[in-house]
């Protein structure tokens, strides 16, 4: 057998895509809770504040918070060894601000985190993931502000020394490179708080505040480690390979600058410093930026443990100027958008992450236009171990689906177990044939949550089925599809039986 004895099979969600109870407990508004529901191509409206008569999904969502006793029991019957979710940050400083936590929204994940210890399920932490306090957006600016830095590293402080013998795992920023995608609205938003004037120049705000977190980051695996020094923190990346469309050179260097537009935030996690290639592209861009002499030397010393990541997709890119009578299907390869590409050419190969993807006709694609590619994920795991040499998580993968529900309850999902089957044969072959190490793998939404892109109910991933829909309609039972007896018997045999 390839994976190691100890391998982490799990699952993953984040707290304001199934908690709910927006308001309970003393929780304050987070950035999850001014945004509407939107739908496949049609994007989640952020409003100025909760307007009432606007549908916000996240706010009752799958009520975990008043469920999670019965959840926790399911998650035990399926055979997970960790459960990775993450800490509402606005449940433990409603404001973001206070120097003093709120004890209910503590106690609330004592609570938790004892009834899955108990089962022999070990928690795995996001730090923070899409769920900024709304107040630091709107006092503050978001993560514009180097004051965030304080904010996000006192919450930090507070959680990992009062749950110092509960969590072992920790991640900083979910998905912190999903900002590169800066020309709209919905990453800078919930990856950092960011709401842009006409004035911006988005790009050079993304960077300042990815180098905030950065910061902050580096400073709580300081902190994290002498709170604990058996924690393990790690980052946490949106690993989506972007493949050369041909063997054009030119689409070979357009694709290494556009994985360094999306990556170099793991570069300065694993290794602790700007690489040089964003050193020169700064400059070049004449951007100016904040970073001091002590950020420096705070990010050299706060060096992440491991590298989570997620995986959906792969992407691919074509350089535009020499391909132009090449490129046959130019569509965007996840919105479908019509070509808009402007930026590619050499020598520049300036990347826009909203334009310049091409469809892959390589693969087939899921109802939302995401990718399907399980060779990707090996790729991935290789890329990133190679890299680095650090050990390796992988804490999202998964198949977002309409379910069906049969007159007899029951769900037939053998989509999802084909997806989720090919993609752990992919992790498997990468261990076996690459030697990659990898701590574990937690598919995504194992219970049906809240889309985070689209707001949605029927963009489902879950083993677990929850009766709601896109209206809020529906009882909230709780259900097993086919893929959960499936997913039992793989964590059962440690992912020989697949
Ligand atoms: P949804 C975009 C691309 C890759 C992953 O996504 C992404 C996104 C943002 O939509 O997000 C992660 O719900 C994220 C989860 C999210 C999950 O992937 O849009 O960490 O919060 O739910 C799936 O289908």
């Amino acid at each position: 057998m390839t994976l190691r004895k100890d391998f982490l099979w799990g699952g993953a969600v984040a707290a304001h895509q199934l908690e709910g109870g927006w308001n309970k407990g003393g929780k304050g508004p987070s950035v999850a809770d001014v945004m509407t529901a939107g739908a496949n191509g049609v994007e989640r409206k952020i409003t100025d504040g909760v307007i009432p008569g606007e549908n916000y999904p996240n706010h009752e969502a799958i009520d975990f918070y008043g469920h999670y006793k019965e959840d926790v029991a399911l998650f035990t019957e399926l055979g997970l060894k960790c459960f990775r979710t993450s800490i509402a940050w606005t449940r433990i400083f409603p404001n973001g601000d206070e120097t003093e936590p709120n004890e209910e929204g503590l106690q609330f994940y004592d609570d938790l985190f004892d009834e899955c210890l108990k089962n022999g399920i070990e928690p795995v932490i996001t730090l923070s993931h899409f769920e900024l306090p709304y107040h630091l957006v709107t006092e503050y600016g978001g993560f514009r502000n180097r004051k965030l830095i304080d904010f996000f590293v006192r919450f930090a402080e507070v959680v990992m020394t009062r749950y110092k013998d509960k969590v072992k795992y920790w991640m900083t920023f979910n998905e912190i490179n999903n900002q590169a995608n800066f020309n709209r609205d919905f990453a800078p938003f919930t990856n950092s708080g960011l709401k842009f004037t006409a004035e911006d120049n988005r790009e050079e705000v993304m960077y300042q505040a990815a180098h905030y977190e950065l910061v902050a980051s580096a400073k709580v695996v300081e902190i994290g480690h002498k709170i604990n020094p058996d924690f393990q923190i790690g980052c946490m990346i949106a690993m989506c390979p972007i493949y050369p469309a041909t063997m054009n050179p030119n689409d070979m260097m357009a694709a290494t600058v556009a994985m360094r537009r999306r990556y170099w935030f793991a570069d300065v996690h694993v290794r602790g410093h700007y690489p040089a290639y964003l050193k020169s592209y700064f400059a070049r861009k004449d951007f100016k930026l904040d970073i001091t002499a002590e950020d420096e030397a705070a990010l050299a010393k706060g060096c992440v443990d491991y590298i989570g990541f997620s995986y959906y997709m792969s992407f691919a890119i074509q350089d535009q100027a020499t391909n132009d009578r090449g490129a046959k299907d130019k569509s965007h390869a996840s919105s479908g958008n019509a070509d808009t590409r402007e930026h590619l050419g050499a020598p520049e190969f300036d990347y826009n992450e909203d334009t310049d993807l091409i469809k892959n006709n390589f693969v087939e694609a899921s109802e939302w236009g995401w990718q399907i590619d399980p060779m990707g994920l090996r790729w991935a795991l290789s890329w990133f171990y190679e890299r680095y040499e650090k050990p390796l998580f992988i804490v999202e993968n998964g198949f977002g689906a309409v379910d069906e529900v049969e007159a007899d309850g029951s769900i037939h999902d053998p989509y999802r177990i084909d997806y989720l089957k090919a993609h752990i044969k992919a992790m498997e072959d990468a261990v076996t044939y690459e030697g990659v190490d990898l701590m574990g793998y937690t598919p995504w939404g194992f219970i049906d949550l809240v889309s985070a892109g689209t707001g949605e109910m029927k963009k489902r991933y879950g083993m677990i089925y929850v009766d709601k829909d896109n209206e809020g309609n529906g009882t909230l039972a709780r259900s097993k599809k086919d893929s959960f007896n499936w997913y039992q018997k793989v964590i059962a045999t440690n992912g020989e039986e697949l």
